[in-house]
């Protein structure tokens, strides 16, 4: 990976850092409302994948989806004014952490519904492939959502109608506070999907380079009209399924394990100078305070426009 490459994912990395720890902070304070989930540990998957994606590209992504619509190129300041509930924000602070949409990026969604976002991405795939564009879906889900039956239904007609769709699973070996083994005879979700036929491959999410260059290799595929890929990422979140979490399930040993293979650490460490990264870090802090900035001197929806917003005219 050249150096132009890995400074633009560490930005990315680090804009989503700082953004999630000031949303835990603004969370904390009552300022953001609703569930919060945060992806701290595992920024390098959404900045090796989106980093490679056009804006005509979709992403679908779930209930941890901040990093993904940042790495897409959502606003910081949208985004934030989403969370902070203003009429400001990306949905017009109507939504909330999951239930953002940046259309114009290409962000097709968050969502609260654990794998709901796997058949709408088939949809996406299966209007790229009979509309005959170059457009690829990538659709982002936890190993929780691999226990759903929909997860199966989108995976039988992905693979039978060959769409162009890269499912990259973001195995942080927990589904809410149970663990995988708990939950799955299967260890490796690209296990899961073998019989189907199609390629697939496993990852260490911490590794960045790594993450790029197999799924830059399934993109440039999928391109040319092959697919589907699989792409499975083994994270880890630093922080509770949720903010607020107890986390009485958390292995103190794993969890010194995860912070010494931290993807911004190890990014920085075989790809970028001190000096660099350090200014990358101050950048996107004061990106974040911008945005926390223009959330606050936003008004808050009128209340009378929800009506409007119900019923489809
Ligand atoms: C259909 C559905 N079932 C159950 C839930 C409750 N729930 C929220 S997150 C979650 C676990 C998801 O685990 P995973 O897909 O691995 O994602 P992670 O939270 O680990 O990122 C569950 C079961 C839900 N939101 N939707
Ligand atoms: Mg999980």
């Amino acid at each position: 990976m050249d150096t132009e490459v890995a400074v633009a994912l560490l930005r990315t990395m680090w804009r989503i850092r700082r953004f999630e720890e000031r949303v835990a902070q603004l969370k904390r304070n009552l300022q953001v409302h609703g569930l919060i989930h945060l992806s701290v540990g595992g920024e390098g998957v959404a900045a090796a994948v989106c980093g490679q994606l056009r804006d005509d590209d979709a992403v679908y992504s779930g209930h941890r989806a901040h990093g993904h619509a940042i790495a897409k190129g959502a606003p910081l300041n949208t985004m934030m004014a989403e969370l902070m509930g203003r009429e400001t924000g990306l949905c017009r602070g109507l939504g909330g952490s999951m239930h953002l949409v940046d259309a114009e990026h290409g962000f097709m969604g968050a969502t609260g519904v654990v794998g709901g976002n796997l058949p709408l991405a088939l949809g996406s795939a299966l209007t790229s492939h009979l509309t005959r564009t170059d457009q690829v879906t990538v659709v982002f889900f936890g190993d929780g959502a691999v226990q759903a039956g929909h997860f199966n239904e989108t995976i039988n007609l992905a693979a039978l109608w060959r769409l162009p769709l890269i499912f990259v699973c973001e195995n942080n070996g927990f589904a809410e506070f149970t663990s995988r083994d708990e939950h799955s005879t299967i260890e490796r979700v690209s296990d899961v999907v073998a019989p189907y036929g199609f390629e697939r491959t496993t990852v260490s999410g911490s590794d960045v380079p790594a993450v790029y260059e197999a799924f830059g290799e399934y993109l440039r595929a999928a391109r040319s009209g092959s697919g589907p890929f699989l792409l499975e990422c083994l994270t880890y979140r630093r922080r509770g399924h949720y903010e607020g979490d107890q986390q009485k399930y958390r292995d103190p040993e794993a969890e010194e394990e995860w912070r010494e293979r931290d993807p911004i650490a190890r990014l920085t460490e075989s790809h970028v100078d001190d000096e660099a990264a350090t200014a990358i870090e101050r950048e996107a802090a004061a990106e974040i305070e911008e945005a926390v900035r223009f959330a606050r001197d936003s008004p808050f929806p009128d209340p009378a426009i929800t009506a409007g917003l119900v019923y489809a005219a």
